[in-house]
């Protein structure tokens, strides 16, 4: 292992090697998009494989308790970056294709903390919080402020998510090749009576929409939003995780000799999913999973590099996801027809939008070669986390008015026995007002304040139900939300009630 470390060397006694070596390994954080807890082979998927992605959890710690924080993409991205809740914040649901940066610039995020102790820092794949200041992205221009305004030295982005105009790498500051002569239009209007869209050239569809996704069409799809132009910068689908892993292997063999941030925000399995054509009926399953497989790919490449450069005993990987599963999120994909038996939340209720288990309890992995200990831990861990970890890792300092919510669980995070993870928790929807699921310990109080849940029942497609307006569970006796208990535990029930508006009253938990 190199010596890289610009601080003394700290020992870490409880690492497997226990000789002094560095405390800032490189760090990539793969997230995927709308993954559930039972969508990998090594959490329980018995109709196709993951076998890269196995590995790593066969290498590392594998995480029955992980969590992202919100089951939508904007809010779980906002924390992970901010350390803070995104119900704190307006403006933090689901982005449109035309939002402003999200993040105030002046926000210290988990890239500014790297950037502070000498890391490299970028973000390859899909970014959906938003670019450019109040007028919104001017895509012919400079489109600022973005990752590089808020700690990232690259950055190589889908702007929003793919189902979502425009169809555009941007890298750093500028749309990819993009003509001076074809610029690039965008907006929430048809620009012109004869546009096609999904509505008027339905039949054109190389694959229909279910609901929503019927303004621009491009490559086949039709979209949420209108653009025209850029013609020359248009990207295919297809192509997409390709150009994920070209760009973050060319990255990290650029910067092997710093230690290194590497947030890897896959598209997959985001809708349209629309995997290469050599992943196209890779399983039995259709393109949902065909996409996880395209995703397990990507993996094996980036640790091959990793393999390759001789790094990865450097090199910490964290593996979760933005959301849990969702089936028709509005392409006819056949993902519900083709599901068969699998459990795309694993035995969890809900999903993507839920804030039952489902739609945040996902794949947790992290794994660091000669350093974390391989095997399975129950502790509770969250994308929310890995900043206030990594910055006791590193022995960054992170500012008293930041990362409001985020909590050193490093010794958890990599598998020291006996370590604990968070005692309580907050999960939020996208808009993150009045819908919640906390947990304490094993007890989980789920909150919707206008009596009414979506996703409830990913295999099911049920949308809306009515639901008291609190439930209690007991997690431990019932991970699957099935029974509510709270008639029967009245008193647990009012102290979490109490804390929940607490923690959200307060306006941040970190001390
Ligand atoms: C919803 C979209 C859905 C998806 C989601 C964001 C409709 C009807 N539904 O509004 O398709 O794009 O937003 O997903 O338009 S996320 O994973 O990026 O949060
Ligand atoms: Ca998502």
């Amino acid at each position: 292992m190199k010596m890289r470390s610009l601080l003394p060397l700290v020992v870490l006694s409880f690492f497997v090697h226990a000789e002094a070596e560095t405390t800032k390994p490189n760090v990539i954080v793969i997230m995927a998009d709308d993954m559930g807890y039972g969508d990998l082979s090594c959490y329980g998927a018995n109709q196709f494989e993951t076998p890269n992605i196995d590995q790593l959890a066969a290498e590392g710690q594998r995480f029955t308790n992980g969590y992202c924080s919100a089951s939508t993409c904007t809010p779980t991205r906002y924390s992970f970056l901010t350390g803070t809740y995104a119900f704190r914040e307006k403006g933090t649901g689901i982005a449109p294709p035309s939002s402003p940066l999200i993040i105030p610039h002046e926000t210290h995020t988990i890239a500014d903390m790297f950037q502070s102790v000498g890391y490299q820092t970028a973000v390859v794949g899909k970014w959906h919080l938003g670019l450019g200041g109040e007028e919104g992205p001017q895509w012919n221009a400079d489109l600022k402020p973005g990752p590089l305004e808020i700690g990232f030295d690259y950055s190589f982005l889908l702007p929003t998510t793919n189902d979502r105009v425009p169809q555009v790498y941007v890298e750093n500051h500028r749309v990819l090749n993009l003509d001076p002569a074809d610029p690039l239009w965008v907006g929430m209007k048809k620009p012109d009576d004869d546009h096609p869209t999904g509505i008027t050239h339905r039949d054109t569809l190389k694959m229909d929409w279910t609901h929503g996704h019927n303004a621009t069409i491009h490559n086949g799809i039709s979209r949420i939003g209108f653009y025209t132009g850029g013609h020359a910068a248009r990207f295919r689908d297809e192509d997409l995780a390709d150009k994920w892993v070209e760009q973050s292997n060319a990255w990290i063999e650029k910067n092997k000799d710093e230690p290194f941030f590497l947030f890897f925000a896959s598209h997959d399995l985001h809708v349209p999913r629309i995997p290469h054509e050599r992943f196209q009926g890779a399983t039995p399953l259709g393109f949902r999973a065909d996409s996880i497989v395209q995703l397990d790919w990507c993996v094996g490449e980036l640790m091959k590099t990793l393999d390759r450069l001789e790094i990865a005993d450097d090199t910490l990987v964290i593996f979760c996801s933005d959301n849990g599963p969702v089936m028709d999120d509005g392409y006819a994909d056949e993902a519900l027809e083709k599901l068969k038996d699998h459990r795309a939340a694993g035995p969890f209720t809900g999903g993507k939008y839920s804030v039952y288990e489902g739609g945040t309890r996902t794949p947790f992995i992290t794994r660091w070669k000669g350093t974390i200990k391989p095997g399975v831990s129950d502790e509770v861990v969250s994308t929310i986390d890995i900043y206030g970890s990594l910055a006791a890792l590193t022995e960054a300092e992170i500012p008293k008015d930041a990362a409001l919510d985020t909590f050193d669980v490093s010794g958890a995070m990599f598998g020291k026995a006996g370590a604990k993870g968070r005692s309580e928790f907050v999960q939020q929807d996208n808009g993150g007002k009045g819908n919640f699921g906390f947990r304490s310990g094993d007890w989980k109080l789920v909150r919707h304040d206008k009596k009414k849940a979506r996703n409830t029942v990913v295999e099911q497609k049920l949308d809306n139900v009515a639901v008291p307006q609190f439930q209690l569970f007991d997690l431990k006796l019932d991970p699957g939300e099935e029974t509510d208990v709270l008639e029967s535990n009245l008193e647990v029930a009012g102290k979490m009630k109490a804390r929940l508006a607490e923690i959200i009253k307060a306006g941040r938990t970190r001390p």
